[in-house]
């Protein structure tokens, strides 16, 4: 006998379990009975709808798409995607919202960036310089923004997105969309002088239908690379890029300016990588990078101008041991990545000596740099001239630009840069008869000089930069009155063609802004001045600077556009019937300027962001550092 406790619960048991097992039995013997009392049509159809619901329920469930996929282990990653450490992945573009956001331009992978918020007041890290810096903590307390005006730091970081609202109204989306058309349509043409003519080459000679060789190296290929990537010319950077896994190789025995092969290629290859995720690029962005470290090897480790990549010897021009400046003080933006990427400092360490070295040099006036610098002596050489055009003009760029990637924690860096600036409106600011237009001149053994290389309208773009990451209001200022000039340097001529180098009339009475010595007048199709109404409109979304970028563009399409393929250098841009073709399109053709176009025509901030990329002086984006490293 069991205590009553214990009998109860038995019996509820086996009774409750009872039932339910016989309720189950009768269901189950009721639903047979009527299954088999329908028709064959009647079993056929219900089989049928229940295989389409099973079959529908599958195929929409993220879950089980996605471990067929893969996503979610090994199999998920893109099939080029290099095993590195995590903080040294790509910053690829985050993939399409599920909101369609139809007038979005680009490449599917580059569309739809509208969450992105990051700390863009880029003000953490600074010290002192005259502003507010110290209080631009990330509580959102009040910072300078390069309008002057005071505002929040939530809405700094939005320069980019929120100051600059998208165009939405259908006329200014169909004008966009052509002006980007016409971008594609002039790349295409380009490279279809390039693919026929000279390909694998360096450089397209459209007229004679032929190529020139400067290194070897299929220059124009890779420059233009990631201008394909954002363009969205698909077909075209597959094609590229089976030339590069196939035929490019570094070993060869030929010299290769350091400066031009680290901007053009080691940048062309990382931006790559960087865009696509494709490791193929990171592997010859390595493989070049560590051939290029023999010029390096000096007395004072500022580094020759020639390397033998092939050899691994490095030498100094044959009549200087003399480097550039603008060329030993630009290349650092590449090889730190480089370090970041590869995670070997030894890259880094061999320019950034570079930039120590000349932080501490004398020979400066103003933070404004001479043009040379011995590789003996580690010592500035033949003193006395000081320009932001060619041999010094990357210096300024790259000053900022290190700042910025590194996450803005370099003073010397920005202090050099901010020197710099202050150097440029004390010593070569002046204003131009009859217009008053704002130039930058030269100084030369205390004599100023009213020229102004088409290579210093890089400026405005570098100072609308600055003053988005929080520097002075005034460097806004100062950008929009120097784009003005370089746009009237490409306006004032006849053939809308900006000259190689312009001087300046400073004397009263005179009747043109703009004089043009004979040696001047070509025009190499250099992209400063697209570049830096891209900074412009990006900032501002004035629309005036792509307006003043199509009249550029079309003037490319009147006056140097050759029938066959391919676009040319020009003699003479004050002669519209003759203009006369030099027969070489430039690798920055495809590299900067057609990049900066199409960045300018769209509408769209965060396409390539300025809040997460810095452009090299080769319009490559280089990531910009998360604020951890
Ligand atoms: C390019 O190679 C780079 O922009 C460089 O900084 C200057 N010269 C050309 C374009 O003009």
């Amino acid at each position: 006998m069991l205590p009553p406790s214990r009998r109860d619960f038995v019996s509820l048991t086996v009774s409750e379990s009872g039932s339910y097992t016989n309720s189950k039995q009768w269901r189950r013997q009721s639903c047979w009975r009527k299954w088999k009392q329908l028709s064959r049509l009647q079993r056929s159809l219900i089989l049928f709808t229940l295989m389409l619901l099973l079959v529908g329920g599958i195929t929409t469930s993220p879950t089980l798409i996605g471990h067929w996929r893969g996503e979610n282990g090994y199999d998920g990653k893109p099939p080029f995607v290099v095993n590195l450490k995590n903080e040294y992945r790509p910053i690829l573009p985050e993939l399409p919202s599920e909101k369609k956001d139809y007038h979005r331009r680009g490449p599917p992978v580059l569309q739809n960036h509208l969450q992105i918020k990051t700390n863009v007041s880029g003000l953490l890290g600074v010290e002192n310089h005259g502003l507010d810096l110290k209080n631009a903590d990330k509580g959102g307390k009040p910072v300078i923004s390069w309008r002057g005006a005071v505002i929040k730091e939530e809405h700094a970081s939005d320069t980019d997105t929120k100051d600059t609202e998208i165009q939405d109204d259908p006329a200014s989306i169909a004008l966009a969309e052509s002006r980007l058309e016409a971008v594609r349509e002039a790349f295409r043409h380009a490279w279809k002088g390039y693919k026929n003519f000279a390909w694998g080459h360096d450089e397209l000679k459209p007229i004679s239908k032929s190529y020139g060789e400067w290194f070897g190296l299929g220059l124009t290929l890779i420059d233009a690379l990631d201008t394909m990537w954002i363009l969205g010319l698909k077909e075209e950077f597959a094609e590229a890029r089976q030339w590069v896994a196939k035929e490019l190789s570094f070993d060869k025995n030929v010299d290769v300016n350091l400066f031009e092969s680290t901007i053009r290629i080691l940048g062309g290859l990382l931006s790559t990588y960087h865009l696509t995720g494709d490791s193929l690029f990171l592997e010859k962005a390595k493989d070049i990078g560590s051939r290029l470290m023999p010029a390096f090897n000096t007395a004072s480790k500022i580094p020759y101008s020639d390397v033998n990549i092939g050899k691994g010897t490095a030498h100094s021009p044959q009549w200087t041991s003399d480097s550039t400046v603008a060329e030993v003080t630009s290349i650092q933006l590449e090889f730190r990545e480089l370090s970041r990427l590869t995670g070997d400092p030894k890259y880094k360490l061999a320019v950034m000596e570079v930039m120590k070295q000349v932080h501490k040099l004398d020979g400066k006036q103003d933070g404004l740099v001479p043009m040379f610098i011995n590789t003996n002596s580690g010592l500035f050489t033949h003193q006395g001239t000081y320009t932001l055009g060619a041999r010094a003009d990357s210096y300024y760029e790259y000053l900022l630009k290190q700042w910025i990637q590194g996450g803005k924690t370099e003073k010397e860096l920005l202090d050099d840069y901010l020197q710099a600036v202050e150097g440029v409106k004390k010593k070569l600011l002046k204003k131009s008869t009859p217009s008053g237009l704002t130039f930058v001149g030269e100084l030369s053994h205390g004599h100023f000089s009213p020229k102004m290389d088409h290579l210093v309208c890089f400026l405005p773009g570098t100072l609308a930069l600055g003053a988005h990451y929080g520097l002075p209001a005034d460097h806004m200022e100062l950008a929009k009155q120097l784009i003005e000039t370089c746009y009237q340097m490409y306006a004032q001529m006849e053939t809308g063609l900006s000259p190689e180098i312009a001087h300046f009339n400073t004397h009263d009475g005179s009747t043109q802004d703009v004089d043009v010595k004979i040696a001047d007048r070509h025009n190499l199709l250099r992209p400063e001045t697209v570049e830096s109404l891209f900074y412009l409109y990006r900032f501002t979304k004035d629309k005036k600077y792509q307006q003043w970028g199509w009249e550029i563009l079309q003037n490319f399409n009147k006056y140097t556009r050759v029938p066959t393929g391919g676009y040319t250098s020009i003699n003479n841009v004050h002669d519209p019937a003759s203009p006369k073709p030099r027969d070489k399109m430039e690798s920055f053709f495809l590299g900067e300027t057609l990049k900066y176009f199409y960045l300018l025509f769209s509408d769209d901030p965060n396409l390539i962001s300025l809040d997460k990329y810095v452009f090299n002086t080769e319009a490559h984006p280089m990531p910009i550092w998360p604020q951890s490293e």
